[in-house]
């Protein structure tokens, strides 16, 4: 990458529904610990996205502040980091379009996220859903944003992102889009399903024992890891011993991300252990970690006419910052102002 560009984060989260557990670990927890580093951080709640699968207008008002609630209750500085919603920043979509003449059909049929969200249906998606990861590299992309911290889901997107980027600055002659790096770290880069170890734990998945919800209290979050899917072996304490056994291996991941450890210090601690001994451990944690978040969350609700001044001070801030890198790519590309 070129370092003409200044280190600057950007990350987005769909207000869809509720935020997860798989939100927090993956996402949030780490936009957190970024902004705490030497970086520029903005955080954007991607409204545009949601609707690629139909939203209840109401409901994606409330979704959307209590996922600004969330981002905030969860550690995010409105003050150090900026932080909006997508569509009060219209550069974005303004690019987007551009983006979509770069992308190719070719690169978007290969999108797994769409094959799964569109699923035997492919003939009724909307387009918006298909050219979603084109959108998604314009919100990265219109702040020149080095670094993208995501959950292992995203991963593809990313490339993609990158394709973007690299077949625009070769296609104008130019060096003008960074090649964004992803960050993918930690020990819950893909927190799963608590009734089924092949499946991402996701806010849309029908089943709501399936996730840990942001906004369960804490016997709730109690009761779900009591009853998370597990098998009938004690925890190993090696790494290997959690071959084949995803429900296991998730549980000890979500444990390490909580605990900020290793999956391998996690066995080192909790090996030769029962369930019924680890679960309460777990949901101690869990407990510990989320109900102060959810508290907090509630309390910022009860008062949403501050969240959207934090809204609208965030888009004015992004503004800034988008513009005129919209404005530099239209003249690279022809348009006469
Ligand atoms: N299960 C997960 N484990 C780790 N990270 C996850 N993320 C989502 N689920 C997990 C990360 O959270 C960020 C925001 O994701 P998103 O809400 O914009 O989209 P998504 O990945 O499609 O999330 P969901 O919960 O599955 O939403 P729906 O159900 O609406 O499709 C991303 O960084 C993502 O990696």
């Amino acid at each position: 990458m070129s370092s003409a560009f200044t280190p600057r984060v950007f990350s987005g989260i769909q207000p869809s529904g509720g935020l997860t557990l798989g939100n927090y670990l993956g996402a949030i927890k780490r936009f957190v610990d970024m902004q705490a580093d030497d970086f520029e951080t903005i955080y954007c709640m991607v409204d545009l996205h949601a609707i690629t699968v139909w939203q209840d207008p109401e409901v994606l008002r409330r979704n959307t502040r209590e996922l600004c609630a969330g981002f905030i209750a969860s550690g995010i500085d409105p003050e150090k980091s900026i932080l909006f919603n997508q569509s009060q920043v219209p550069e974005h979509a303004q690019l987007g379009w551009i983006f979509n003449t770069v992308a190719r059909m070719g690169w978007l049929n290969r999108m797994t996220q769409f094959k799964d969200k569109a699923g035997k249906n492919r003939e009724n998606a909307s387009v918006g859903l298909f050219a979603y990861p084109a959108l998604m590299a314009a919100d990265i992309l219109i702040y020149h944003a080095t670094h993208v911290p995501v959950g292992e889901d995203q991963k593809q997107h990313l490339e993609l992102t990158r394709d973007i980027a690299a077949k625009f600055n070769h296609d104008y002659g130019v060096d003008f889009f960074p090649i964004t790096e992803p960050v993918i770290e930690g020990a819950a880069t893909r927190v799963m399903s608590l009734r089924d170890g092949s499946k991402k734990m996701s806010k849309s998945d029908p089943s709501d024992m399936s996730r840990i919800n942001m906004t369960d209290d804490a016997d709730m979050i109690a009761q779900k890891i009591r009853k998370a899917r597990t098998d009938p072996d004690a925890l190993p304490s090696e790494i290997k011993g959690l071959d084949d056994r995803p429900e296991a291996r998730n549980l000890v991941n979500i444990y390490a991300g909580f605990a900020d450890l290793s999956p391998e210090q996690v066995l080192a601690e909790v090996g030769g252990k029962q369930f019924s001994e680890f679960k309460p451990m777990l949901a101690d944690q869990a407990v510990a970690k989320l109900a102060p978040i959810s508290i907090e969350m509630a309390r910022l609700m009860e008062d949403t006419s501050e969240i959207d001044r934090i809204l609208h001070r965030g888009a004015e801030r992004a503004r800034a910052v988008a513009a005129p890198i919209l404005k530099q790519t239209y003249d690279i590309v022809g348009m006469v102002s």
